[in-house]
């Protein structure tokens, strides 16, 4: 089945990369609800926060260790920033490969998610 992300992680669709190395990659959201909206996503396709396992914990520690990064490289660390991730439909999840959404730039409300 075919995924955007993986298009994207796979240099077949192209994004505002900010961020790659061999397991995660980052982009710009091309929706963004933030002055800064990045996507971090592993490399490797995994559907849903439902389907990581004890052998990806380093893999989303290692997302999250980028959003750090990314957040300090965007000089938003010391003012705040939000990371989320949405999980199937309830949750607001519309592409079906993980991705960690760093939000920043502004006061978020809760809302904005
Ligand atoms: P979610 O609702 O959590 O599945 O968020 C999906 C996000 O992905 C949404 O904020 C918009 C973004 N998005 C969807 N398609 C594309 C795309 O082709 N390129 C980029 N850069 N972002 C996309």
């Amino acid at each position: 089945m075919s995924c955007i992300f993986c298009d994207i992680a796979n240099g077949i669709l192209p994004a505002k990369i900010i961020y790659q190395d061999k397991d995660i990659i980052a982009f710009d959201d091309i929706h963004p609800k933030a002055p800064h909206h990045k996507l971090i996503i592993p490399r490797k396709h995994i559907a849903t926060l439902n389907d990581i396992s004890i052998d990806d914990k380093d893999l989303i520690a290692n997302m999250t260790l980028v959003s750090q990064k990314l957040a300090v490289d965007l000089n938003i660390a010391e003012t705040g920033y939000r990371i989320l991730i949405n999980c199937n439909k309830d949750g607001g999840q519309v592409v079906y490969h993980l991705h960690l959404h760093l939000l920043g730039g502004c006061k978020l409300s809760f809302a904005q998610w």
